[in-house]
């Protein structure tokens, strides 16, 4: 799919702000591709798809979630992981899109999961670091994306989880099962 066609079919699901935010995500994802070797296209199109969910109304995500027989584990969680799952789904269903890699990478850029695809670090990591994105510790993961993929990953997922903690939130299992999988996997013993 042309990146313009994708583009404007992504626009229409999404407020001004969300979109700024998805061009960031995919010239983010695009660099990162190029320096990773990822193919930069499917970069381009995870990136651009990744949030297509995020305003559908949460009954209707709910519903999805349920008839399509996702995990049900999502519904006793933050409404805010429902999106990627989701928009997996509908990217599919409404969009049309079939490339399983791409999909995969939308399902999981909420939550991570064990054993992620360069594809899915790329599009979880360049959400996290695109240009518009300005919390504590961003520019350290940016960084270290620069020349350590994983770590980068790491340190993104580990901020995540203690900002979660922090306000005594729950931490959703997916989320620390990636980081404990990725810790794992640095280590030499
Ligand atoms: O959709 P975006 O805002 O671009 O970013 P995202 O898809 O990474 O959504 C992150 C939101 O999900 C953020 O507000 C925190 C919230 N959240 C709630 N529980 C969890 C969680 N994020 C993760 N990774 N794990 C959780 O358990
Ligand atoms: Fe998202
Ligand atoms: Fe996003």
């Amino acid at each position: 799919m042309d990146r313009e066609v994708a583009l404007q079919t992504v626009k229409v699901q999404l407020t001004d702000h969300r979109y700024q935010h998805t061009i960031g995500v995919m010239e983010t994802a695009i660099v990162l591709a190029k320096r990773y070797g990822v193919d930069v296209k499917q970069a381009e199109l995870a990136a651009i798809f990744h949030d297509y969910a995020k305003f559908r109304p949460k009954d209707e995500m709910k519903q999805i979630i349920i008839d399509q027989g996702m995990e049900q584990l999502l519904l006793e969680f933050n409404s805010e992981l429902w999106h990627a799952p989701v928009g997996a789904f509908l990217v599919e269903k409404e969009v049309g899109l079939k490339d399983e890699e791409i999909l995969a990478a939308i399902r999981y850029h909420t939550s991570g999961r064990i054993g992620m695809s360069l594809l899915d670090k790329i599009i979880y990591l360049a959400d996290y670091i695109e240009p518009g994105r300005r919390f504590p510790g961003v520019d350290e993961v940016r960084n270290l994306a620069k020349d350590n993929l994983n770590q980068a990953l790491i340190q993104a997922l580990k901020n995540s989880i203690q900002f979660l903690m922090k306000k005594n939130q729950p931490v959703y299992p997916d989320t620390i099962y990636t980081y404990n999988d990725l810790v794992k996997l640095g280590r030499i013993d």
